[in-house]
Order: C-alpha cells, then sequence, then structure tokens
C-alpha cells in the first residue's frame, strides 16, 4: 500500500515501476517492525551473495551490520557521475555533461525491466529535521535493502517526510539501480532542472546513498543558486565557551582531510579544565540560509555519518568510533572472525590473526599486513547514526539551525600554505575558496597524492557552472553585509624538510579555532600580510606542547614564503585561465581583482 496520496509522488512512482518491471514494491514507512524484517532477510542471504549482510556481535556491536562491495565498486566514480542541465555551459567546466534527453535514452533501457524477480524499495526521506523550514524531501526508490538500512542511518527516513511534503512537487525522485554493478555501465547523473538523480550498476554508499553528495550537494547547489541559500560540502561544530556562549563554525575540506575529525574535536587538556566543549553538528554537508536576524544559519541535512573508518582509532576521534559502536553499518572493513567485531588500519596496534580481509579471504591478519596488504579497503566506511555521537550537538534537532561565525577552508598542502589565516573580507574569503586545493587521498578512484584544485572543497559536487557558483557566493556575501561570517583558511598537513608533519592537529585544531573565535570576537589582534590576516605568533596557544611546537616550528608554520606565494598566484591565474574560463566558466571579476591584488602584494 502507498503511503501517500501525493499526485506527484504516484505518478512518478508508477512510471518507475513501468520502467524497471519490479515484482514486488514495498514502502518503506521506517517502522522498527520493518527495518527488522528487511534485515532478517539481508543478513539470511547465503554466503557469497553479493548483497549478504551479516550481524556482528551483538555484545560488542549491538544492533550493528557488515557488508562488503565488489572489489571494483568500492569509492565514489567521479567520471562516471554527469550533470545533465539543459546546456553545457550551465553544467560548467568542473563536471561531465550530457544532454538530459541524450542520457534520459541512453539510461532508459538499462532500467527497463532490471528489477525483474526483485523488489522495489520507496523510500521517503526528509533532508534536515522534519520541522525545519531549511529542510527538503527526497524519495529514494531502490532494488538494494543495503540501500534502506543506510538512508535509514543518514536520513530521517519513513512516513514523516511524506506528511512534511504534503501534495507538493518539490521533491527530489531519486533511482537507483544495482543492476549487474558493471563499472563500464555505471553512472550517476543527476538532472538538476528536473530535481531527478539516476544511479546505476553501483552499490557503494557514495553511489547509492542519494541523499548524500548527490542530493544534498549537487542538486541542493543548484536549488541554492535560484532559492537564495547555500549548500556546502561542510562540518558544522560549536565551541562551547567556559562563559557559556556558543560560538558555530562551518569548515570545508576536500574529502578525507579530516572534516569528521575536526567535527568531533576533542579539546587538549588545558581548555578543557577552563571550560570548553566542542559539541557536533555535522561533518560532511551544511545547509545555509540567512535567518530572520540577517545572519547565516545552518543545518546539517543529514542523519548520521559515512565516515571514513582506517586512521580511525580512541585517540584520532574518540567521539566517531564511539558513534559506530551501535546500530552502525560498516563497508569494506576486516573482520575478526574471533569475535565477530570489525578492524581496520590505525584502529589498534593488534590486527586479528583470525580475519577476513576487505575482499572476503580469510587471512591470518599480521602476516597479511606484513606482505603489504591492508585488511580494510582505504575508503572502507562506517555509516553511524548521529545521535550515538557522545558530542552530538543539543541544537543537532533545531529547526532554525545554528548561527555561523566563521567559515574555514583549508586542504592537504606540504608547504606554501601557512597554519591558519583570514580573509580581509568576505571576497577575499571567496577567492580564498576558490584557490582550495589538496594531495588526493583514496575516497574517489584515481591516483592518490596528486595536488588537485578543489574549489570549496566542491569540485565534484557543484551541481552547475562554478563561475555561477562563484558569483553565488559573492552574492550571498553581499546580501548578508557586515553580519557575514569571517572567512578563514587552515592547513593541519604543513611539512619539513624530512616530510614530518609539524603540527600535532587532532584535538590540537582547538588552539586555531580559538583563535578564529577571537578574530570573530575581535579581542585578539592579527598582522596584516599580502595573503590576509596572520596570527602574531603569541597569540596561537601553544601550552602543553612548547616541546612540540617550538617558537622555531612556529615560525614554519606561520610563515607566508614570497617565492612560493607568487609561485601560487601563478598557478592561481593559470587555473582560472585555463581550466575555468578557457572551458566555460564565467569567473567574476572581482576574484580577478582579488587575484591581482594579492599579487599586487606580494611585489
Ligand atoms: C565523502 C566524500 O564520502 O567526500 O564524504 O567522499
Ligand atoms: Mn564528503
Amino acid at each position: 500500500m502507498s503511503l501517500t496520496t501525493n499526485p506527484n509522488v504516484l505518478k512518478w512512482v508508477d512510471e518507475m515501476i513501468a520502467l524497471c518491471k519490479p515484482d514486488k514494491v514495498v514502502w518503506i514507512d521506517g517502522s522498527k517492525e520493518q527495518l527488522a524484517e528487511l534485515t532478517a532477510q539481508v543478513t539470511s542471504l547465503p554466503d557469497g551473495d553479493p548483497n549478504k549482510m551479516y550481524h556482528l556481535n551483538e555484545e560488542k556491536l549491538p544492533g550493528c551490520l557488515y557488508h562488503r562491495t565488489a572489489v571494483n565498486d568500492v569509492a565514489r566514480v567521479e567520471d562516471r557521475t554527469f550533470i545533465c542541465t539543459k546546456t553545457k555551459e550551465e553544467a560548467g567546466p568542473t563536471n561531465n555533461w550530457c544532454d538530459p534527453k541524450e542520457m534520459y535514452a541512453k539510461l532508459t533501457p538499462m532500467y527497463d525491466g532490471v528489477m525483474k524477480g526483485q523488489t522495489m524499495y520507496i523510500i521517503p526521506y526528509s533532508m534536515g529535521p522534519v520541522a525545519s523550514p531549511i529542510s527538503k524531501v527526497g524519495v529514494e526508490i531502490t532494488d538494494s535493502i543495503y540501500v534502506v538500512l543506510n538512508m535509514n542511518i543518514m536520513t530521517r527516513m519513513g512516513k514523516a517526510a511524506f506528511d512534511k511534503l504534503g501534495d507538493s512537487n518539490d521533491f527530489v525522485r531519486g533511482l537507483h539501480s544495482k543492476a549487474d554493478v558493471d563499472p563500464e555501465k555505471r553512472y550517476i547523473v543527476q538532472f538538476p532542472e528536473d530535481n531527478t538523480i539516476w544511479s546505476i550498476n553501483s552499490a557503494y554508499g557514495g553511489n547509492v546513498i542519494l541523499s548524500k553528495k548527490c542530493f544534498a550537494l549537487r542538486i541542493a547547489s543548484f536549488q541554492g543558486k535560484n532559492e537564495g541559500w547555500m549548500a556546502e560540502h561542510m562540518l558544522i561544530l560549536g565551541v562551547q565557551k567556559p562563559d557559556g556562549d556558543t560560538k558555530y563554525i562551518c569548515a570545508a575540506f576536500p574529502s578525507a582531510c579530516g572534516k569528521t575529525n575536526l567535527a568531533m574535536l576533542i579539546p587538549p587538556e588545558g581548555y578543557l579544565k577552563k571550560g570548553y566543549k566542542v559539541f557536533t553538528v555535522g561533518d560532511d554537508i551544511a545547509w545555509l540560509k540567512p535567518g530572520k536576524d540577517g545572519r547565516l544559519y545552518a543545518i546539517n541535512p543529514e542523519n548520521g555519518f559515512f565516515g571514513v573508518a582506517p586512521g580511525t582509532n580512541a585517540k584520532s576521534n574518540y567521539n566517531a568510533l564511539a558513534s559506530t559502536m551501535k546500530n552502525a553499518i560498516f563497508t569494506n572493513v576486516a573482520l575478526d572472525n574471533d569475535t565477530n567485531t570489525v578492524w581496520w588500519e590505525k584502529l589498534d596496534k593488534n590486527p586479528p590473526v583470525n580475519a577476513t580481509e576487505w575482499k572476503g579471504s580469510k587471512v591470518n591478519g599480521p602476516e597479511f599486513i606484513a606482505e603489504g596488504n591492508t585488511l580494510a579497503h582505504p575508503n572502507s566506511r562506517f555509516t553511524a547514526p548521529a545521535e550515538n555521537c557522545p558530542c552530538i550537538s543539543p541544537e543537532f534537532n533545531n529547526p532554525d539551525g545554528v548561527p555561523i561565525s566563521a567559515i574555514i577552508f583549508g586542504g592537504r598542502r606540504a608547504s606554501t600554505t601557512p597554519l591558519v589565516y583570514q580573509s580581509f573580507d568576505w571576497t577575499h574569503g571567496t577567492y580564498i575558496g576558490s584557490a582550495v586545493s589538496s594531495e588526493t587521498t583514496a575516497a574517489a578512484t584515481g591516483a592518490v597524492g596528486v595536488l588537485r584544485h578543489d574549489p570549496m572543497a566542491m569540485k565534484p559536487f557543484i551541481g552547475y557552472n562554478v563561475g555561477d557558483y562563484w558569483a553565488h557566493w559573492l552574492e550571498m556575501g553581499e546580501k548578508l553585509g557586515d553580519k557575514a561570517p569571517k572567512i578563514f583558511n587552515v592547513n593541519w598537513f604543513k611539512q619539513d624538510e624530512n616530510g614530518n608533519f609539524i603540527w600535532p592537529g587532532f584535538g590540537d585544531n582547538m588552539r586555531v579555532l580559538d583563535w578564529i573565535i577571537k578574530r570573530c570576537e575581535g579581542t585578539v589582534d592579527a598582522d596584516e600580510t599580502a595573503i590576509g590576516y596572520l596570527p602574531k605568533k603569541a597569540d596561537i596557544n601553544v601550552e602543553g606542547i612548547e616541546d612540540e611546537v617550538t617558537p622555531e616550528i612556529m615560525d614554519k608554520l606561520l610563515a607566508v614564503d614570497k617565492e612560493l606565494w607568487t609561485k601560487e598566484i601563478a598557478e592561481m591565474r593559470r587555473y582560472y585561465n585555463d581550466d575555468i574560463k578557457a572551458k566555460g566558466g564565467n569567473i567574476p571579476q572581482a576574484l580577478y581583482a582579488e587575484l591581482d591584488r594579492i599579487e599586487a602584494r606580494l611585489k
């Protein structure tokens, strides 16, 4: 029985049923009983079935499930991701584009009868608290129970989303089929003008949890441009100061640069003693809209964390690890067969001897690693409910969101970029966002360790022309005026001549947040340099880490090397001209003017 009488939903669902021809259709109401039934089904599949999920140790990991995807289906596939706007210009130089008619014509035969013999699940969900005016509704159709169970963690899933929608046509239509999981026929396609997403031949999270990158970033960024708000690849955190006041900060870093770690940071001892606390509102995506008081407010549209497992441990991110301890899903990590628990690289120093590695072979963990293998895939993931997080913000479900004081950009940069600096104003901050670049990691397929431009950490996620996206940023700044958040840039990854990281990072990043907050409050001075405002050396609190971060190291961390920056600016001009403008991106004149100004100051 359908869960809604919304004629727009029913019409679309009927069309998709006619296309995919499932044997059975199940509307997902989000009830405990239905989820238990689906869990029972998927865990009772025989070993070797590609859809199989496994229960884990009920005492140690209650309610947790384990799954392995196909070995060629382990990450987002940017080369097979398309933005299908009417014209190529609208999609711009950072996206693969195809004419929507052509793309529908190509994919329709692939979906034709694809669910024969199978069940179609229809998942209504809300992105953001159901009661929030900033939230939006999506419906995902899928043939995968794994997707249903992930969507249950990552979104507010179930009938309440249809109640929110009423009879409106403003919902995002997502269609997913695993099909044959054939990488040659894998497509992740956004049709922003139709509020539609089609994903086929993948069963990996980032390609199939359509609420996440496809809706909450690609489609939502397009909607935001048209409706006067912003969808950004940003964590949201709150720092509660000893006086009880909480300042909220958003930060955009490219994939796998530690957004989840920063979002869940535990302040160093000295700060804890003084009474500082950090609260997580979101770890990956922020939807930002001006509020009634003219300030910028953020909600986290998601309801869970889809985090990279390797590297997560009690020290690097205690709160993330704690979030995975119940009702979580683990994908492509390793199993400890003695305890029926999970393991991944850097979880601890004791890889299981009786292990199953991420591809499914039984191995001796320590020996397997000694032979140069990893037990977990480098992009293996946990899907964990936000409510599990020990430091989840009391404002997490606030329909109005939280007021943002600062926006931080950053990336992995071995040199050039100092630990932290502040933009002169919003326009300069927009330039800084456009200049985000990072050494690549394993979150997407492709070479690892190569420097790539990733404007606002949104390169794979901007649902329209990047030049227009920058123009939208500038417009938002104008609208916000002097109520706009202050914009900063950070780099936790600076290295010395021997390739060692010179900033301790993790919880110690609190020391940088402290400076940022003081700048927002106007209680600390700064040095004006060619690239922006830099901290005076004594203003980054190093109490407790003086041995590690000596004054000489601090000099290095805060250095603005003229030669390197002259090269950086030349590279940015090349990037603007060759990679963006020459390929159809309309770069706002104001950004070129920023480039000119930095260049002049460097001279
Ligand atoms: C993610 C990503 O999964 O950015 O969050 O790749
Ligand atoms: Mn991300």
